[in-house]
């Protein structure tokens, strides 16, 4: 064999060798879901001193869950599960089947659980937030067809002021503040708009007097589905799309990363987020599992790509006074 065909036979082997051992670490590194078993679109919360995960559960082609569960942890890493907090065929008379996506918000010793179900969104209640909750209405809070796109997703942010917003939506982000009570808005004050990429799983929180909304791009179904965000300094906008967009994507074994939630730790400013990838190996837009991750921000406040293969360590929550 000549020189330089010999050369190009070790190059090619070595960079065969090189993208085996790569692909291999991620396979290795990529950290076990934190809760066991197939479970989608969970939204993080920290009450007292327990974090709270309330995610879809998965396993079904179309996503035909008909139940909500609940888990709760002390330091992010070990989870309890504290049973179902919702079952649409039993406590819900307007929504039996397709429980997706839901969220939770605290207000004056109340617990407000926002879920989708069958392509409405609903509101239920309790005095703990593991439940057991009660749908308050007895109806959709935004029903099927309301606005343009799917009435899924709902996130209510709750501003310092104690004024609570409600975001929500597949194809549009739609956004509205809600009463008081937390279980009715004027619908004429909805506004609706499309931040470039949005699709669905809007998400928003507030660091430093900056409001960043989150949300997911492509379809969930599709391995580059991923996060992205916008800021602005009013809740309701307008947001303007960071430019180091998007900063939760699939990577190596990792796939589908998206429809997330963020959480601070009380009393610090440490931030996670959790969120769906497909269940590995194997997974796919109907097999997904929840992840934890650490967020980060740079020192003008923009968040930092999140490390799908960083392992969360234990969290503690300290008394806060
Ligand atoms: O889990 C069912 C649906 O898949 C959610 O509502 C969407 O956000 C997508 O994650």
């Amino acid at each position: 064999m000549q020189l330089k065909s010999k050369l190009i036979t070790f190059g090619g082997a070595l960079c065969f060798f090189i993208s085996v051992k790569v692909l291999a670490a991620d396979t290795l590194n990529a950290p076990a879901p934190v809760l066991p078993g197939l479970y989608a679109d969970p939204h993080i919360a920290a009450f007292g001193k327990r974090f709270y995960l309330y995610p879809t559960t998965d396993g079904t082609v179309g996503w035909m869950s008909t139940h909500f569960t609940c888990w709760s942890s002390a330091d992010l890493v070990r989870w309890k599960p504290e049973g179902t907090i919702l079952d649409l065929p039993k406590d819900v008379s307007w929504g039996p089947i397709r429980a997706w996506a839901p969220a939770i918000a605290q207000k004056d010793n109340r617990y407000y659980y926002y879920f989708s179900a069958d392509v409405n969104i609903g509101v239920a209640v309790a005095d703990k937030p593991t439940g057991p909750f009660k749908d308050a209405l007895g109806k959709p809070l935004v029903p099927k067809g309301m606005l343009r796109g799917q009435m899924i997703d709902p996130m209510v942010f709750i501003d310092d002021d104690g004024a609570a917003y409600l975001y929500f939506g597949q194809g549009n982000c739609n956004a509205v503040k809600l009463n008081s009570d937390m279980v009715s808005y004027d619908s004429t004050a909805i506004i609706s708009f499309k931040p470039q990429g949005y699709n669905e799983g809007s998400f928003v929180f507030k660091r430093k007097g900056i409001y960043y909304l989150m949300w997911s791009e492509f379809d969930t179904r599709d391995p580059r589905y991923s996060v992205a965000y916008a800021t602005s300094r009013s809740p309701l906008g307008p947001f303007t799309r960071a430019t180091s967009n998007p900063v939760l994507k699939a990577s190596g074994v990792v796939k589908g990363a998206g429809h997330h939630s963020v959480v601070q730790v009380p009393g610090k400013d440490e931030w996670y987020i959790a969120y769906h990838r497909f269940k590995i190996p194997d997974g796919n837009g109907y097999n997904r599992e929840t992840c934890i991750s650490p967020m980060r921000f740079d020192k003008d406040g923009n968040i930092l790509p999140v490390d799908v293969f960083e392992k969360v360590k234990p969290v503690t929550i300290r008394r806060l006074k």
